[in-house]
């Protein structure tokens, strides 16, 4: 079980490193890094956060359950979830994705993105999951009966969209055109 303090330092860590990383007066790099020892030097100055060390910092990294960051080198990173307000953060290798990948969101969304595609409105890329159950999860984020859609990332990768997997569950996409998602009442048995 996680302690509730290391919580919070994590959902500090990623508003730093994915939103306002300038708040702290730090500054990320094209990969989205920045030096261990700054970061903890920005973190042990915001309140309430005065007891982190770097070994606290490691442990968050390491047990964070959706992989949320990288600490490579002496650097450390968000892997995924940037703000596009910040300089855009290379993901990567484009890979190829699985023939289905899953996205669960807010059913008053839906109409929309079948109409718009998939936009990743306030961060740089949209967020797609391996497996339905984190689909469902990120999409019980706002909604408690989310609508799971299907993309057929395959076809969409086939056609030229780029994909990037910053972890073995989640893939990053740049848009999704409305043509290769596919809602509950479409799917075919
Ligand atoms: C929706 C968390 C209207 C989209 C999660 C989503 C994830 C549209 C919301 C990660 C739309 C954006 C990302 C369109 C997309 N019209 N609504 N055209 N296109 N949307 O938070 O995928 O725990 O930026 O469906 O677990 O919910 O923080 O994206 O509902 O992995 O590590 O607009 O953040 O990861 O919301 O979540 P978000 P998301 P962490």
């Amino acid at each position: 079980m996680v302690s509730e303090r290391y919580v919070r330092l994590s959902k500090t860590m990623s508003y730093l490193l994915r939103h306002r990383p300038d708040e702290a007066g730090l500054v990320l790099d094209e990969a989205g890094l920045v030096p261990l020892s700054e970061f903890l030097g920005a973190i042990n100055k915001r309140s309430g956060f005065g007891w982190v060390t770097e070994v606290d910092i490691r442990e968050v990294v390491e047990t964070s359950d959706k992989k949320r960051f990288r600490l490579e080198e002496g650097q450390i990173g968000a892997r995924y979830g940037h703000n596009r307000e910040i300089n855009a953060v290379d993901p990567g290798e484009p890979v190829e994705p699985p023939e289905i990948l899953y996205h669960g969101t807010p059913r008053r969304a839906v109409a929309l993105i079948l109409q718009q595609g998939l936009q990743p409105q306030g961060r740089q890329f949209v967020h797609l999951s391996t497996g339905v159950e984190t689909a469902q999860m990120v999409g019980s984020r706002r909604d408690e009966r989310p609508t799971l859609l299907r993309i057929r990332a395959g076809d969409a990768h086939r056609d030229g969209i780029l994909f990037y997997a910053p972890t073995p569950d989640t893939y990053l996409a740049p848009q999704i055109p409305p043509e290769y998602i596919i809602a509950p009442e479409e799917r075919q048995t």
